[in-house]
């Protein structure tokens, strides 16, 4: 058995409450899931990546788990999990779960007895400091909610929650902790799962003692933190490396180097890691919420860096969007009628005739944009709506502006229902959905995509079929042509031989490209009908081998 079929993979992510609900009730489940493996099948990918499918508060959909050993009455049951699991594997398509590690739901049984008191069998599985003369144990933020303290009185201490208040950091010095965790791991690869997508892994360790005197900003403390790669090597050792599997660690912050730490070719760890480097261009004076384009010199150095950076030492994931994302479309190309098709193309193209493991996010395949919400009472996402209210209540951001923030960057961007049809609904359900439609479905929709020969699902279709098994894209070399122009994106994959040139313009005007122009016969995929050499028209991507 070949041990790196992960490099020879797409994977396809779904968010499951906005994928396709099975039994009428307005939420995504897997009923529908187990309907549509088909279609996913037909896109050529290779693997599914589920998104949290655990019982769950929701206080953050899904990454807020209450039981790791079971599947939230929303979605189905344990039962329907395996008969989706079974039909997937019978497609030839690989299954890889979340893994939520860092923190549970504060409704997880662990943690309602851990906050009992001081002293019972669950009392170290958390972070609990004392407070520091009455005040919190320190300074710093939540990244989504307050203070990243939250005191409780049965104990007369604070817990850590690096995320919402209903998401309590677990304690990995316990022993006891990882053990049950890795043995929960253990119960899922013996139900026959494929892998893992570890969530925030990079922030498993904090430092002993916690420092009282910090900042506010607690990522410098808890990225990477001193124990992290101990515990990953011995989660491998443990688990990981008893089974045939993939796993890939979300790490937000990180850098190639510390890239190499987790997902190097013998690093002992994951196979890779999911950097947001590419998709953080534009967090500026108020963070991540920004309504400016991404810089496009900024993004092929970032891209090049870690193409190149990764060639030989560990592998790259390849993704433009994912569940935490504006949509792809909307963010690096443009959603205007005119455009949308043609940048959904060229996006595609650009990305994934790259080296690495595709995860494309549902609906990017049909070129979904952002719904553009205009008030906050459409808004679903915990961060979205503490975002709102941090900014506006304390008057930093002016209300209106902060809604145009927020349908730029909003992670409710990738949340609507995935477009099916131009029916009720788009498809999605047979009941009104828990989140609202974007605008866009009447035109937007997989029906009609499939229908039309020149849609961005069919063009989705052609690439992922290029990419199989083939050597050039695995393996080949990749050189970033003009890197200081401005609108063009343009690179050179080499193997033995072989040569594939990817040009692309970013831009909504022509750009000249007679310097690297290629023979026009040699052109294998084109988002126009017709050829103009030397110029490239709006969004245009040619790919010549
Ligand atoms: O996200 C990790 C993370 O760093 C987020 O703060 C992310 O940068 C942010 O959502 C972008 O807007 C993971 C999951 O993917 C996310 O859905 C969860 O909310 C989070 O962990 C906590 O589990
Ligand atoms: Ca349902």
């Amino acid at each position: 058995m070949e041990k790196d079929w992960y490099k020879r993979m797409a994977f396809y992510q779904i968010w499951i409450r906005s994928f396709y609900d099975g039994n009428g009730d307005g939420i995504g489940d897997l009923y529908g899931v187990y309907e549509k493996l088909p279609y996913i099948k037909s896109l050529g990918v290779d693997g599914i990546w589920f998104s949290p499918l655990y019982p769950s508060p929701n206080a953050d959909y899904g990454y807020d788990i209450s039981d790791y050993k079971n599947i939230h009455p929303d979605y189905g049951d344990l039962e329907q999990f395996q008969k989706v699991l079974d039909k997937a594997h019978s497609l030839g398509l690989k299954v890889i779960m979340d893994l939520v590690v860092n923190h549970t739901s504060d409704e997880h049984p662990w943690f309602l007895e851990s906050k009992k008191s001081r002293d019972n069998p669950y009392s170290d599985y958390y972070i609990w400091r004392d407070g520091k003369n009455g005040k919190l144990p320190n300074n710093w933020d939540s990244l989504f909610e307050g203070k990243a303290w939250e005191y409780c009185p049965e104990r007369d201490q604070y817990y850590l929650h690096i995320f919402a208040k209903k998401q309590p950091d677990l304690n990995w010095q316990n022993p006891a902790l990882r053990d049950e965790i890795y043995r929960m791991m253990s119960w899922w690869l013996n139900k026959g799962i494929d892998g893992f997508r570890m969530d925030v892994i990079s922030l498993i360790s904090k430092p002993d003692p916690i420092p009282r005197d910090t900042g506010s900003d607690l990522s410098p403390y808890c990225i990477n933190g001193p124990q992290v790669h101990t515990y990953l090597k011995e989660m491998r050792e443990k688990v990981l490396a008893k089974y045939d599997i993939m796993t890939v660690g979300e790490c937000p912050g990180i850098t190639v180097q510390e890239a190499q730490k987790y997902a190097g070719t013998d690093s002992g760890e994951l196979n890779m890691v999911f950097q947001f480097e590419h998709t953080s261009l534009t967090d500026g004076k108020y963070g991540k919420w920004s309504a400016d384009r991404t810089d496009l010199v900024k993004l092929k150095e970032v891209l090049n860096r870690w193409q190149n950076g990764l060639r030989e030492t560990s592998w790259n994931c390849l993704f433009w969007g994912n569940h935490d994302q504006p949509r792809a479309v909307s963010k690096f190309g443009c959603d205007l009628p005119e455009y949308r098709v043609l940048s959904a193309k060229m996006l595609c193209a650009c990305l994934y005739l790259m080296q690495g493991t595709p995860y494309i996010y549902q609906g990017e395949e049909i070129g979904m944009p952002n719904p553009h919400f205009t008030s906050l009472e459409q808004y679903r996402d915990i961060e979205s709506i503490c975002a709102y209210h941090d900014f506006v209540d304390s008057g930093v951001v002016e209300k209106r502006m902060m809604l145009t923030l927020l349908a730029h960057t909003s992670r409710d961007n990738a949340r609507t229902p995935m477009q099916w049809n131009s029916r009720f609904c788009a498809g999605f359900s047979s009941a009104p959905p828990w989140i609202s439609l974007g605008y866009s479905w009447r035109a937007v929709n997989v029906e009609q995509e499939e229908k039309d020969e020149n849609s961005v699902l069919h063009f989705y279709r052609d690439i992922l079929a290029f990419r199989k098994g083939n050597p050039l894209i695995r393996y080949g070399t990749f050189e970033l042509l003009c890197a200081d122009d401005p609108h063009i994106f343009a690179y050179v994959r080499t193997y033995q031989g072989k040569r594939l040139l990817v040009i692309c313009n970013f831009s909504e005007k022509s750009q000249n490209a007679a310097a690297i122009y290629p023979n026009p016969e040699a052109i294998r995929f084109h988002n126009y009908p017709s050829i103009t050499p030397a110029v490239l028209r709006p969004f245009e991507l040619i790919a010549a081998l």
